[in-house]
């Protein structure tokens, strides 16, 4: 038996809006709004208590460390913590949100991993995203990288380094990465979406928005993770839809065993990328896939970027059915509402919906689907991996609890100069780690 595992990211105290992630829309939008990172983490946690009650699995991956000075550092900045937070806040408060964002919560791009099924080797592979293309996302792997090793430990797993950080090789996790199946355990086909090609560098790409993704990144986890090649499916991402807010590809399709919902212009070349990938979905499964295409004149793109439709969850609940768990701006806006609607009830292959309320993190433009890095484990990978992470009610209790200890409800630009931010994220997070026996993952820990 083999289930997907949602390993959702907990939402560090550090939660704000520091507008540092050019090419997301939300994120410019709400640059140096108060943010409430009380209320981002326990949206976070009741969006997970939804999933686990709907008898999904549910666990969780801990916050980063932050602020992370060591950046400031090595831009020269020197002195005490207390010394370099206040010349970083003088000098370049850019920085200073870079340093302390959490953008870790949105563990979609923590990395790519490929279940024991899809490798040549029968184990389940992990490569942490070096997310290059952001300062303050290119300093999280290391972390990541830690965290992986201590919640999925043993011969079953292999964990690869990142890919090396340049722009030639921008890995963006598995935000642009797309597994289809018969069920959790057969044999799958997997989708890699790539912004543009470094080999190709006059080829179609966005005008204005950076493309933070290349097929070259994807085409070397494809190796390292030891996959069949005609079971693998590379797709160009439409530049006009990275230039509408489509930074990811997790904003415009998802995917879930034989189900591809994705709008009409995700990609370049869409016709031909529906068919490969239906072609090879064949190779793996009798019965075909069921992909079901957004028309722009039923959503146009922005509304879809506005709303965030296919940053839903497509899960599977326990009895086969499947459910999109969608964010409750999609509930908002009432055409869109309506359109779920009618998937629902008609001939889609959804059965149902539930709306969450994840207001902090969109404002930073991370929805459901960006909050959670999916991994698909066999009976022996679960026993194997680190049971402390799993979700539970009993886990939710403690977890609200430390965050209604340790977590403030108000955090502005000004904020992230007072040294007591900092003491105070150190000590919630060494209590976090202790109440999940993780061991030492945070660079104070291992000092
Ligand atoms: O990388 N936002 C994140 C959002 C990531 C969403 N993930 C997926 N689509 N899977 C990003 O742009 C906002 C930071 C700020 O502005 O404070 C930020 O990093």
């Amino acid at each position: 038996m083999a289930r997907e595992v949602n390993f959702d990211g907990l939402v560090g105290p550090t939660h704000n809006y520091g507008g540092i992630s050019f090419g997301n829309v939300a994120s410019a939008d709400h640059q140096g709004q108060g943010s409430n990172p009380r209320a981002a983490a326990l949206q976070g946690l009741a969006k997970m208590r939804t999933l686990h009650d709907l008898g999904v699995p549910q666990a969780l991956f801990p916050p980063h460390f932050r602020p992370e000075l060591g950046l400031a550092r090595r831009m020269g900045f020197t002195g005490t913590d207390a010394q370099v937070l206040q010349d970083v806040a003088r000098a370049l408060p850019l920085l200073l949100a870079s340093c302390y964002s959490a953008s870790s919560m949105w563990t979609a791009n923590a990395a790519t991993v490929s279940p024991s099924a899809d490798s040549a080797d029968g184990r389940v592979h992990f490569t942490p995203a070096n997310l290059q293309n952001k300062i303050h996302r290119s300093i999280e792997w290391p972390t990541t990288a830690r965290i992986l090793k201590a919640v999925f430990a043993g011969d079953g797993f292999a964990h690869h380094q990142p890919l090396p950080s340049t722009a030639a090789l921008g890995d963006e996790g598995a935000a642009n990465h797309t597994r289809l199946a018969p069920s959790y355990g057969a044999a799958g086909v997997q989708l890699f979406v790539y912004g543009e090609s470094a080999a190709n560098p006059f080829g179609a790409k966005p005008k204005f928005f950076p493309a933070r993704h290349t097929l070259e990144a994807s085409t070397g986890v494809v190796r390292l993770h030891r996959l069949h090649e005609e079971r693998v499916v590379m797709a160009q991402q439409n530049p006009e839809a990275i230039d509408a807010g489509v930074f990811h590809n997790d904003v415009i399709s998802v995917g879930d065993r034989d189900v591809f919902l994705c709008h009409e212009r995700a990609f370049l070349q869409q016709d031909e990328t529906l068919r490969a990938l239906s072609e090879a979905y064949a190779r793996v499964s009798e019965r075909p896939l069921r992909v079901h295409q957004v028309r722009e004149a039923d959503v146009p793109l922005h509304t879809a970027v506005a709303t965030y439709l296919f940053n839903s969850q497509l899960v599977a609940l326990p009895e086969g059915k499947t459910a999109l768990i969608a964010p409750e701006q999609c509930q908002e806006n009432g055409s869109v509402r309506d359109y779920i609607a009618a998937l629902v009830e008609g001939d889609a292959p959804i059965d149902a919906v539930h709306y969450v309320d994840l207001r902090q993190s969109m404002q930073g433009g991370g929805g459901p689907a960006c909050l959670r890095l999916r991994v698909v484990l066999t009976d022996e990978e679960l026993a194997a991996s680190n049971p402390r992470v799993v979700f539970s009610p009993a886990l939710h209790h403690d977890l609200e609890a430390w965050v209604e200890k340790h977590y403030r409800d108000r955090l502005t630009p000004r904020d992230l100069a007072d040294p007591q931010l900092l003491d105070a994220s150190r000590v919630a997070l060494d209590e976090l780690t202790q109440r999940l026996e993780l061991g030492s993952i945070y660079p104070f820990q291992l000092a």
